[in-house]
C-alpha cells in the first residue's frame, strides 16, 4: 500500500557519474565505472543510487543538457553498460534512480536544431520576437540562473528562452508532442528496469501564461526568493500527476523524486501529493546553519508540511550544486565535527536521507581549482548565485595511491588535493573513528532498530544550544554549542560523532557533536 513504500524511509547514495570511478583511464568517471564500485554503497548500508545524466550530451552544464534521452554518451559507455549497472544493482539488492531534465534540452538535441531551421519543432520550445526598435531587446525581463538574460537571439532575430545557459533551451510544455515524447522517454528507462527518477527542475516546466515581465520589484527579481513567474506555478501539477499515473501502471513501486525550490515547506509539500511525486528534495538544510533553533524550526516545518500531506520529508545536507557541507559548516577540524553530527542527527530523523558521494569521507569543497579546469556554466559566465558548483565535484579518492588515488589510470579531470589520501575509502576503512566508519554504522542502526526511519519523533527538554528528541526505543541528542554540556543520561550510548564520557546518570556531551542512545 502507499504508506508501506521502500521510499518513505529509504538512504538514496547520489553518484555524480563523472566523478565516482574512471573504468577507462580518461580521467572521467563512468557506467562500468560505477558498476564495480557498487560494492561500496552497499556496505555503505544505502537503499539506492541516484545517477546524475549520463545522457548523450555535449556536456555544456554537466549533462543536464540533453541530445538523446535514449542513449548514453560514449564518455559514459553504452546502453550495455547501463543494463550491466542496472542488473548488478539489483543483484546487490540496490535501487537505481536517474536523472531526468524535462525543463530543456540541449541546443544539440534535434528538436532544438530543426527549430532553429525553421521547422514546426520552433512550437516546442519558446521563441519570441524582441522588443525596442528592431527587436533588439530580449522580450522580456526574465534572468537566466546562470546570470545574464534568460534570452539568446537567433540568426532569423527571433529570441529563444533558456532558464539556465543559452545551450538548454527550455521546452514548451503547452506542447502536446513533448508530454508524448517524455512519456516515452520515461517507459524507455523503466523498461530498462530503472526503480525510479529525479525530475530536474521539476518546479520550472510551466512558465505563466503570456511570459510576462518580473515587474519593477526589486526582491522578486532575486532568483533566491522563487517567487517568479517562471518557477512553481500550478500547472506543473498536472504534469506530475500523468507522471505518477505512469509509474503506477509499473510493478515494483517505481518513484519519481522532485527537485523543486519552492517558496515555502507548504509550497514544497503540493508536489507530494497522494496522487503526484513520491518525494521532493527538502533543501532546508542547505541554508538553515548551524543554530540549534533554526535547526529545530526547520525540522518542524519540513515535518508538518509533508506530514500533511501523508508524504515523507528528505534530508539534503549536500549536492553536486552546493558547497560541501563540512566546508559549509566551517571547515577544517570544526568543519568536521559539525558534518559528523548533522548526518547523526538527519540520519535519525523521521523520513528518507539523500548522501552525496564523498560526504561519507568527510570531504570538504575543494576551492583552489585552476580556473582552466573548471567545467560549471556558472563559473564560466561568472554570475553565479551561490558560487561555482566544480569543487564540490572533484573525483572521489579510493585508495591511497595512483595518479588519482585509485580513481582512475590517468590524472582526473579535476585534480584532488594531496591530504584527499588520507580520506581516500582504502585509508578510512576499519578505522573506527573514521567518518566513513561513522556512516557505515549509522545506517547499519537505522536498518537494525525499528523505531527509526519512517515513523514519528518528539522533542525532549534539553538545555539551549541542545537538541534532544525521541522515537520509539531511541533518543538522539544534538550539541550544536562549542563546549561541552552535560546531560542527565539519556540512555545507553549506541552510536557518537565524538566520544561521550558518561557515568551512571549523567553523560558529558562533547562539542559539536551528536549522540544516539538506546531507552
Ligand atoms: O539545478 C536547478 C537549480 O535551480 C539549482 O541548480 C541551483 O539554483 C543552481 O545549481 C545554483 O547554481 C538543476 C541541476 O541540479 C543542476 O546541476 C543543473 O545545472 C540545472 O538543474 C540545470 O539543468
Amino acid at each position: 500500500g502507499p504508506r508501506t513504500g521502500w521510499w518513505r524511509d529509504a538512504v538514496i547514495y547520489q553518484v555524480y557519474v563523472r566523478s565516482f570511478a574512471d573504468s577507462d583511464g580518461d580521467g572521467i568517471g563512468d557506467l562500468p565505472g560505477v558498476t564495480a564500485r557498487l560494492p561500496h554503497v552497499k556496505e555503505l548500508g544505502a537503499d539506492a543510487v541516484w545517477l546524475t545524466p549520463f545522457y548523450a550530451s555535449p556536456q555544456a552544464d554537466g549533462g543536464y543538457d540533453v541530445a538523446d534521452y535514449r542513449t548514453v554518451d560514449p564518455l559514459f559507455g553504452s546502453l550495455s553498460d547501463a543494463d550491466d549497472l542496472v542488473r548488478e544493482a539489483h543483484r546487490l539488492g540496490l535501487r537505481v534512480i536517474v536523472d531526468v531534465v524535462p525543463n530543456h534540452t540541449s541546443d544539440q538535441h534535434p528538436w532544438f536544431r530543426a527549430a532553429l531551421a525553421g521547422g514546426p519543432e520552433r512550437e516546442r520550445y519558446h521563441f519570441r520576437p524582441g522588443r525596442g526598435a528592431g527587436g533588439q531587446l530580449p522580450p522580456n525581463d526574465w534572468e537566466s540562473v546562470f546570470g545574464g538574460p534568460a534570452w539568446t537571439r537567433t540568426a532569423d532575430g527571433d529570441w529563444y528562452l533558456h532558464l539556465f545557459a543559452p545551450e538548454q533551451p527550455d521546452l514548451n510544455w503547452d506542447h502536446p508532442a513533448v508530454h508524448a515524447e517524455f512519456e516515452s522517454v520515461l517507459r524507455f528507462w523503466l523498461d530498462l528496469g530503472v526503480d525510479g527518477f529525479r525530475i530536474d527542475v521539476a518546479h520550472g516546466m510551466v512558465k505563466a501564461a503570456g511570459l510576462p515581465d518580473i515587474g519593477a520589484s526589486e526582491q522578486a527579481k532575486l532568483i533566491g526568493s522563487q517567487v517568479l513567474p517562471f518557477f512553481d506555478q500550478d500547472g506543473v501539477h498536472e504534469i506530475h500527476r500523468a507522471w505518477r499515473a505512469l509509474l503506477d501502471s509499473y510493478p515494483g513501486e517505481r518513484i519519481a523524486v522532485a527537485e523543486a525550490w519552492a517558496p515555502s515547506s507548504e509550497r514544497l509539500a503540493l508536489y507530494v501529493r497522494p496522487d503526484e511525486l513520491h518525494q521532493a528534495f527538502n533543501f532546508q538544510f542547505l541554508t538553515c546553519g548551524w543554530d540549534a533553533e533554526r535547526m529545530r524550526a526547520t525540522v518542524d516545518a519540513s515535518l508538518a508540511a509533508t506530514g500533511a500531506v501523508g508524504a515523507p520529508t528528505t534530508w539534503v545536507l549536500s549536492n553536486h550544486d552546493v558547497v560541501r557541507h563540512v566546508t559549509r559548516y566551517g571547515g577544517g577540524e570544526q568543519g568536521l565535527r559539525r558534518a559528523r553530527a548533522a548526518t547523526l542527527f538527519t540520519l535519525a530523523l523521521p523520513g528518507s536521507a539523500y548522501l552525496y558521494q564523498g560526504e561519507e569521507l568527510g570531504l570538504p569543497e575543494v576551492t583552489d581549482l585552476p580556473d582552466e579546469l573548471r567545467q560549471d556554466p556558472a563559473f564560466l559566465r561568472a554570475a553565479g548565485q551561490d558560487g561555482f558548483r566544480d569543487g564540490c565535484r572533484v573525483p572521489i579518492p579510493w585508495t591511497a595511491q595512483g595518479p588519482s588515488f585509485g580513481f582512475g589510470d590517468s590524472a582526473p579531470w579535476l585534480p584532488q588535493p594531496a591530504a584527499w589520501r588520507g580520506l581516500a575509502v582504502a585509508s578510512q576503512s576499519g578505522d573506527p573513528h573514521s567518518t566513513l566508519e561513522l556512516y557505515r554504522a549509522a545506517l547499519a542502526l537505522r536498518r537494525e532498530l525499528p523505531g527509526l526511519g519512517d515513523g514519528t519523533m518528539s522533542w525532549l527538554p534539553a538545555p539551549e544550544g541542545v537538541l534532544a528528541f525521541a522515537r520509539p526505543g531511541f533518543v538522539c541528542t544534538l550539541n550544536t554549542l562549542d563546549r561541552e554540556v552535560q546531560l542527565p543520561l539519556p540512555g545507553r550510548p549506541l552510536l557518537t560523532s565524538a566520544a561521550v564520557e558518561f557515568g551512571a546518570d549523567s553523560a558529558l556531551l562533547p562539542a559539536e557533536s551528536a549522540a544516539w542512545w538506546a531507552i
